[in-house]
C-alpha cells in the first residue's frame, strides 16, 4: 500500500516503459550472524549457453461478479480444494465469499465480520491479510492479520487464529485466538501478508512500523519484529507461546534476536507469495522516496533497509550500516514508474502455458502490471509492462487452486469509501 503522505490518488498516471535496473544474483553475504542461502546465478545449458526465455504475453482482465459491491478490497484467497469459494478481504474488516464463475451474483455472503475489532482509520490500517491452514479440510482453521487499538489505546498489529463452523461455512465469531501482538508506533507501514509455505510453516510480513525513514531503526534490529518476515509453527505451541519456533529458523541461537525472524531489513512488504513449483518466496517491498523492489526472500536474508532503499544508500539511514552486505532485489524501479509496489505471484496455470513461470507484480499508483522471469534468484527476462489498468489501482493479486491469477483493485482512488473489484487475469491472445 502507498507510503508516506501520498494518501489520495484520484487518477492513475500513465507512464512510459520503466527504466529498470536489473540486478544480478550475486548475493552478498548478509551482515547477520547467519548467512543466507545464496541462489545460484545462472541458467546456463549444458553447452554453456543461456536458454532464451519464451516471450511474455500481454494480459487481459475479466471482472469477477461485476454486480457485487466491494469496499476497499485488499486480498483474495481461495479455499483449499475449492475454486468456487473465493474469499475477498475488505480492509475495514469483512471477508466475503464469491463464486468467481457466477457472473450473475448480486451479493456475497459474509464469512467474517470483525470490523469492531479492527482499526481501519489510517490508509494502511485494517484487516490486511488472511490465510487458510494447510489442513483446513480437517481442522477448519484460518488466520488473520490486522491492525487494532489495545486497551491502552495504543496501536498494535495482531496475528490470530480462527475456526470455521463446518455446517454454516461461516467463521465462528468467538473463536479468535491471538497468536502474536506487535506494538505499532505509527499508522503506516504495517505490512502485511500472512501465508503458509510448503513446509507447513506460517510466514508473516511486518512493516517497519511507520512514520518515515524507519526512525526506530527497526530494519536492522533483530530484537524487533518490525521490518521483518516471520516464520512460526502454529501446530506446536511451546511453553507460554501459542505457537512454536521452527528449529531451523536462522536466529534462534543469536543473543537478543527474536527467534521468529526469517528475514530482515525489509521496509514494508505489503504482499508476498510462494512459487508453487520452486517454493521460492517472492516479496514486493514498498520503498520510501525513490525505489520499489522485488525480492526473493531467503533464510536469514538481510535486504538492507534502512541503510539502503533498493540498491541505493538511503539518506538518513542508520549510521555505519551502508555497505555491500545486503541481498539485492531481483529488480528495482524508480518513482518515475510508480510509487507503491504490489507484489504478485508466479503464474502456474496449465490453462495458460504462455504465462507459466512469469512473476507478475504491479504498482498501486502508476497502475502498471509487469512480468518478469527469473530462476534461482537471477533475472532471465523482463520486466515488461504487460498491462496498465489506468483507473483501477492494483492492491493485490490472488491465486486459485488451479494456479490461475486474479487482480484486486480500488476503483479510481484510495478514498476511505472507495469501491473495488476483482479481476481474472488471462493472456490477451
Ligand atoms: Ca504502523
Amino acid at each position: 500500500m502507498t507510503t508516506d503522505h501520498r494518501i489520495i490518488v484520484s487518477k492513475c498516471r500513465t507512464i512510459a516503459l520503466a527504466s529498470f535496473v536489473a540486478v544480478s544474483a550475486s548475493l552478498a553475504a548478509a551482515s547477520s550472524p547467519a548467512p543466507p542461502l545464496a541462489p545460484a546465478a545462472n541458467s546456463a545449458t549444458q553447452e554453456g549457453k543461456v536458454a532464451k526465455p519464451a516471450p511474455m504475453p500481454k494480459l487481459k482482465l475479466q471482472r469477477v461478479a461485476p454486480e457485487v459491491v466491494l469496499r476497499r478490497p485488499v486480498q483474495v484467497v481461495f479455499e483449499p480444494g475449492s475454486d468456487k469459494r473465493m474469499y475477498v478481504v475488505e480492509q475495514a474488516g469483512r471477508i466475503l465469499v464469491i463464486d468467481p464463475a457466477d457472473r450473475e451474483a448480486k451479493d456475497a455472503p459474509v464469512f467474517l465480520d470483525m470490523r469492531k475489532r479492527v482499526n481501519s482509520r489510517g490508509n494502511e490500517e485494517g484487516l490486511l491479510s488472511f490465510a487458510f491452514h494447510p489442513d483446513f479440510a480437517k481442522n477448519r482453521a484460518f488466520f488473520t492479520y490486522y491492525t487494532a487499538m489495545n486497551d491502552d489505546k495504543k496501536r498494535v498489529e495482531i496475528l490470530s487464529r480462527w475456526t470455521v463452523d463446518s455446517e454454516t461455512q461461516v467463521a465462528k465469531p468467538d473463536s479468535e485466538q491471538i497468536l502474536i501482538t506487535v506494538d505499532d508506533p505509527y499508522s503506516n507501514h504495517n505490512g502485511g501478508t500472512v501465508l503458509f509455505g510448503r513446509d507447513g510453516m506460517l510466514y508473516l510480513s511486518c512493516g517497519d512500523g511507520g512514520a518515515a525513514n524507519d526512525p526506530l531503526f527497526s530494519g536492522q534490529d533483530l530484537g524487533s519484529l518490525l521490518a521483518k518476515i516471520l516464520r512460526i509453527d502454529v501446530d506446536h505451541p511451546e511453553g507460554d507461546r501459542p505457537y512454536g519456533i521452527p528449529k531451523d529458523n536462522p536466529f534462534i541461537s543469536v543473543a537478543g534476536a527474536r527467534p521468529e525472524i526469517w528475514a530482515f531489513g525489509l521496509r514494508n512488504v505489503w504482499r508476498m507469495s510462494f512459487d508453487r513449483v520452486t517454493g521460492e518466496l517472492w516479496a514486493g517491498d514498498v520503498g520510501q522516496n525513490q525505489y520499489e523492489e522485488v525480492d526473493v526472500i531467503v533464510k536469514g536474508g538481510n535486504y538492507g533497509w534502512n541503510a539502503r532503499e533498493g540498491l541505493h544508500e538511503f539518506p538518513g539511514g542508520q549510521p555505519g550500516k551502508f555497505g555491500s552486505d545486503y541481498i539485492n532485489p531481483i529488480v528495482e524501479y524508480s518513482h518515475s514508474d510508480g510509487v507503491s509496489i504490489t507484489g504478485g505471484y508466479v503464474s502456474r496455470c496449465a490453462q495458460y502455458p504462455t504465462m507459466d513461470g512469469i512473476y507478475l507484480y504491479a504498482d498501486l499508483v502508476s497502475c502498471h502490471i509487469w512480468g518478469l522471469r527469473a530462476e534461482k534468484g537471477a533475472l532471465l527476462a523482463g520486466p515488461e509492462i504487460l498491462l496498465t489498468t489506468h483507473n483501477q489501482l492494483p492492491t493485490s493479486f490472488g491465486q486459485a487452486n488451479d494456479g490461475s491469477l486474479y487482480l484486486v483493485t480500488f476503483e479510481g482512488s484510495q478514498d476511505p469509501r472507495a469501491k473495488g473489484a476483482v479481476w481474472h487475469i488471462a493472456p490477451a491472445q
